[in-house]
């Protein structure tokens, strides 16, 4: 009998939602050895592989069938969409359940000084970001033309290096908004991780197997409330 094929699931290998993931799968019974920096690793006690790349690449290793499973930022997520929506790519992936970590809001801020009183404030005025499918979807609704300045990083000095007027970024307690002179004046997206899962299906054991996964989250999500 040919083996069992093993369900892989892709997490980000470092950054803000990695612990958080990591100690889940622990919570549900994994035994995953993290520690060497390997790009797989093998959970010991379950047909299970857990890939570890940038968030970034997870919403497309989904939806390409790379993997079967993966982690992911709401945000990060609908950018992928959206950029892939707009060069007709697929974009199939089923959202499996919300999680409990990686809660952020994608907003508007603005130079302390900086007048505004509604996003028509910013007309026609250059807004850095990470996300400009995000944003540019929000300024659309309001009917509000803007130039977008792509950077994906340090957005929040584009404004005072002179890059940009305002910035579009994510924000959780708001201190490095506060740290670089800048005030929050518009929340356009709220984000929290999320588990997808690829449209290509799982053979039988496998869905069997991320059926008793999904039911250790709730349980582990609940015993948290
Ligand atoms: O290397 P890789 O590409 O994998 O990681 P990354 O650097 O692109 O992402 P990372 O690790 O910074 O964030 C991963 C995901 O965590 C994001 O896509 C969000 O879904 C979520 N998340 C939750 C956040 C934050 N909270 C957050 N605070 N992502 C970024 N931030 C930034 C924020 O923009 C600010 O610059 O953290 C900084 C501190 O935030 P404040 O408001 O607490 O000061
Ligand atoms: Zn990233």
């Amino acid at each position: 009998m040919p083996e069992q094929q093993r369900l892989r699931i892709a997490i980000q290998k470092s950054g803000r939602l990695s612990k958080d993931s990591q100690l889940m799968f622990k919570n549900c019974g994994m035994k995953v050895n993290l520690r060497e920096q390997r790009l797989i690793a093998h959970c010991e006690n379950m047909p299970i592989d857990i890939l570890r790349v940038r968030d970034d690449d997870i919403p497309g290793l989904v939806m390409d069938g790379v993997v079967d499973i993966g982690i992911v930022g709401e945000n990060v997520l609908e950018e992928e969409m959206l950029l892939r929506s707009s060069q007709n790519e697929p974009t199939d992936i089923k959202q499996l359940c919300r999680l409990d970590f990686g809660g952020c809001r994608l907003s508007l801020a603005v130079p302390e000084d900086f007048d505004y009183i509604s996003p028509q404030s910013l007309a026609d005025l250059r807004i850095a970001t990470t996300y400009p499918g995000l944003l540019k979807r929000y300024m659309d609704t309001q009917g509000i033309d803007f130039t977008g300045i792509m950077l994906t990083g340090s957005v929040e000095v584009a404004p005072r290096a002179g890059l940009a007027d305002a910035i579009c970024d994510l924000v959780s307690t708001g201190a490095t908004l506060e740290a670089n002179g800048l005030k929050e004046v518009d929340v356009i997206y709220r984000s929290k991780a999320t588990l997808i899962q690829s449209k290509n299906p799982l053979s039988d054991e496998n869905q069997a197997l991320l059926n008793r996964l999904l039911l250790r989250i709730q349980g582990v999500m609940q015993a948290k409330e």
